[in-house]
């Protein structure tokens, strides 16, 4: 991609608007775009990353076993008439009406419309174990938007629904997704920390949300100081496999985004093992059981040939709402400094002298041998301006080319999270950008 003819449009000044510092980086780097309040659309460099974000979502969910489908973002109030929770639901739900005066509603989540799905097919004990998922757009008209995509009305989220035979069942294909939430978040360089949770509107009795410590966090966080010092689970684990060994070592240790869940529990670690601290939550867990499938009254003759309803799990990732997180969690004073496992570009190419053959020469060769991978500052710009927006942008590398190193066949590659810098041959550094 050459920066001559992209359509990634940075800002110098600081929006005003924006209170935490991923907000302001989206805007100044032009990575989104606000529409409406809480609404954003997403512009070339942060379609990239969201797509990056989302697909390594997707694998660890496939991995874990669970299948991708896609349901659709309009609804109809009918279906949540059936639940009950269209009543329930409150303001956040956007309810609209069709021209034949029908209530239709766009999505804040899907259990209703996934347990009809699957009602729909299941004919015996034989269609469960099953977990189904999507990464769709939902909408909650929230009071209070804020944050850019952090807290948005329209965001983009993975949820997936599991349906067991049993009780126990369910509780496995909990901690499937818990263990895949463990890898994923992981992946991504981020540390996210399982904690109970309330279970609000989406029902059941055991629930953990995925917290990421940051200061600028909306959650109040509790736990106990071990769970910093985590495993990053390098290594998938076999999904068919006993995981409590796994899980428990979370669940055996307080981590809670709310200290009266379990006051004992706290007041039992020792005083200098307890860290209080704020969090971004990214995931969102849930097993509630019948709740929906005795609702909707969903039954299969089980293997003794008496009918079972379905135990149901929903498990939620906010996917435009890790883009914000993944900036709260790597930034400095000059920018973005994007993980290599979401970076929207590996590399920058700098032309520090546009027009010096040999400098021209050796960018492009750069540029031919990181196909789709490099964004290339071809333009009319001084060397400061060059520099300072490649460190805004946040790619991991920054490929610095100009005369006296073109003529000596060196490139000067700098690694955007630590500033160190090597010269390298074009061969050399294009592999270390590859590795
Ligand atoms: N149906 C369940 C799980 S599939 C559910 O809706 N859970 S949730 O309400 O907790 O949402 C799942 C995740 O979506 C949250 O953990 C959060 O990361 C993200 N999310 C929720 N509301 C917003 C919002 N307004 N803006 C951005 N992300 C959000």
């Amino acid at each position: 991609m050459r920066l001559s003819r992209a359509f990634l449009p940075t800002l110098k000044e600081t929006p005003a608007e924006a209170q935490i510092v991923s907000h302001r980086l989206m805007l100044r780097a032009g990575l989104i775009r606000q529409t409406a309040a809480g609404i954003y659309a997403w512009l070339p460099m942060g379609w990239r990353v969201l797509r990056n974000v989302t697909q390594i979502v997707r694998e660890e969910q496939d991995r874990a076993g669970a299948q991708e489908v896609l349901m659709p973002t309009i609804q109809s109030a009918e279906l949540w008439r059936q639940s009950g929770r269209y009543d329930d639901y409150g303001e956040e739900m956007l309810r609209i009406k069709d021209r034949g005066d029908r209530e239709i509603l766009y999505g804040p989540t899907n259990e209703e419309m996934i347990t009809d799905i699957f009602k729909s097919y299941a004919r015996s004990y034989r269609d469960l174990p099953r977990n189904l998922y999507h990464i769709q757009w939902k909408f909650r008209d929230e009071r209070r938007p804020r944050f850019g995509v952090m807290r948005g009305r329209e965001f983009l989220m993975k949820d997936a629904y599991s349906f067991d035979l049993t009780a126990e069942a369910a509780q496995h294909s909990y901690r499937q997704m818990f263990v895949a939430y463990l890898r994923t978040f992981a992946r991504m360089g981020l540390k996210a920390i399982p904690m109970q949770a309330d279970t609000g509107p989406i029902g059941g009795n055991l629930s953990h949300e995925f917290i990421i410590l940051a200061e600028t966090g909306e959650s109040q966080v509790f736990l106990h100081k071990d769970l910093l010092q985590f495993d990053a689970l390098a290594e998938a684990p076999n999904y068919n496999a006993d995981l409590k060994p796994i899980t428990d070592f979370w669940l055996s240790r307080y981590a809670a985004t709310d200290e009266k869940h379990d006051v004992a529990a706290w007041d039992a670690i020792p005083e200098a093992d307890r860290v209080s601290a704020r969090g971004i939550e990214v995931g969102h867990i849930f097993y509630f059981g019948t709740k929906y499938t005795a609702a909707m009254g969903v039954s299969v003759p089980g293997p003794d040939g008496a009918n079972v309803t379905p135990e149901m799990g929903s498990y939620g990732i906010g996917v435009s709402r890790l883009v914000a997180a993944l900036i709260e969690a790597n930034h400095d004073e000059a920018g973005i400094i994007w993980p290599d496992a979401v970076a929207p570009w590996k590399a920058a190419i700098l032309n520090l002298k546009q027009g010096d053959a040999a400098t021209d020469a050796m960018c492009e060769a750069m540029l031919a041998g990181l196909p789709d991978q490099a964004v290339y500052d071809d333009r009319a710009e001084r060397a400061g301006v060059k520099f300072a927006d490649a460190d805004l942008l946040g790619f991991p590398w920054q490929a610095i080319i100009g005369p006296r190193g073109a003529a000596a066949g060196r490139v000067e590659l700098k690694r955007r999270a630590t500033g160190e810098r090597h010269e390298l041959s074009v061969e050399d550094a294009l592999a270390r950008i590859r590795a």
